[in-house]
């Protein structure tokens, strides 16, 4: 069973990324499956990140950074392939192949690009053509598997359609490709705006947890934390979308369930419930921060990527040729 997913290098990666990707990339690893263990390939998508302008000196620090986060939240390279996009031709070649196969209609309905897009004339066509270079990224290494957060459920649903529509033309090209989404609850959303989901790109650094901020950051986080006025400590979806959120991560971070935080703290108060929820967070994260100092500047880090990248060329070579082959490409 192969499985393939992909983090963005934009900075930041977050306790949302963590809960609702990361962490489920190592535990994926792990999973027996009929006929051996999982084969997963982890990329840093770098291709995807340049869709919006990115400063060429930190784009680079922070495909470093990701692929070393991978690694200190526990992926091991002896079972995974850690690499880079870009160091992969084949997920840009095959995407343009694909993208002859997509139509513009599907392209225009997905959410992502109307909400980053707004209509302006001068997106990038490569925000258009985004879920495309998903797609190749994908079907390059003939994944069944794709675990991601619910907001890619679009993206996948068009990597398939597109894969049923050549192989419903020349046969079995493509593996269709299933994704496993995160339950709800596993959603992370804004600090200081629980209607959004956390995110990298918000411009209120108070907004997220990023997995290396420092202590007092996560403190200064979580206790400027948007709840409400009612006082307690109860899961209510609805009406008290900020404690609820915070009950999920205290929850995700520290093994108890949601129903055990609600017992822990009734007739607690806010301040003594995010006093608790910053240790909770500062314990869980203070472990990668320390592995991720250690890899980032080693040599096994470069020397992780290198092999990875041999590893995912080998394989998409195999993939393009036969897409080649298929579609009467070359000589
Ligand atoms: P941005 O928030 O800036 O749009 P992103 O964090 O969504 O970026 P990626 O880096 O590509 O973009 O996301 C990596 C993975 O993390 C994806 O599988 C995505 O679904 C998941 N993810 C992102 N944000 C959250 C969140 N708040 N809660 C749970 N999962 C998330
Ligand atoms: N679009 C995804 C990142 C991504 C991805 C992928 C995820 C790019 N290629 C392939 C899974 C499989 C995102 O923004 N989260």
């Amino acid at each position: 069973m192969r499985i393939f997913s992909g983090v963005q290098p934009t900075g930041n990666i977050h306790i949302g990324n963590y809960l609702g990707a990361l962490r489920q990339f190592v535990e994926l690893q792990d999973e027996a499956v009929p006929g051996g263990r999982a084969e997963p390939f982890y990329c840093v998508v770098d291709l995807h990140a340049i869709t919006v302008p990115k400063d060429p000196a930190q784009l680079r620090e922070n495909n470093l950074d990701v692929a070393a986060l991978y690694l200190a939240v526990g992926i091991d390279p002896k079972k995974s392939t850690v690499f880079i996009q870009s160091d992969v031709p084949g997920h840009a070649e095959l995407a343009w192949v694909l993208m002859c196969n997509t139509y513009t209609g599907e392209l225009s309905r997905m959410t992502q690009f109307k909400e980053k897009s707004r209509g302006n004339e001068s997106a990038p066509a490569g925000l258009f053509t985004y879920p495309v270079l998903m797609a190749s990224d994908i079907l390059l290494y003939d994944s069944d598997v794709v675990p991601v957060g619910h907001d890619q459920k679009q993206h996948i649903e068009l990597c398939r359609d597109v894969a049923i529509r050549v192989n419903n033309r020349f046969g079995d090209v493509f593996v269709v490709p299933e994704g496993r989404f995160l339950k709800e609850g596993a959603r992370v959303m804004s600090l200081d705006n629980p209607l959004a989901k956390m995110s990298k790109s918000a411009e209120n650094q108070l907004s997220r947890i990023s997995l290396l901020d420092d202590e007092a950051k996560i403190r200064k986080a979580i206790m400027k934390s948007t709840t409400d006025s009612e006082g307690s400590i109860r899961y209510d979806l609805e009406n008290k979308p900020g404690v609820t959120n915070l009950i999920n991560i205290y929850s995700a971070l520290s093994g108890l369930s949601v129903e055990a935080v609600e017992r822990k703290y009734e007739g607690v108060g806010y301040g003594a419930f995010k006093n608790d929820l910053a240790e909770v967070a500062i314990d869980a994260l203070t472990p990668i921060k320390k592995r991720f100092d250690e890899i980032r500047p080693s040599e096994e880090l470069k020397a992780v990527l290198r092999d990875g990248a041999e590893r995912a060329n080998e394989i998409a070579a195999r993939t393009m040729a036969r897409v080649k082959g298929y579609f009467g490409l070359g000589k």
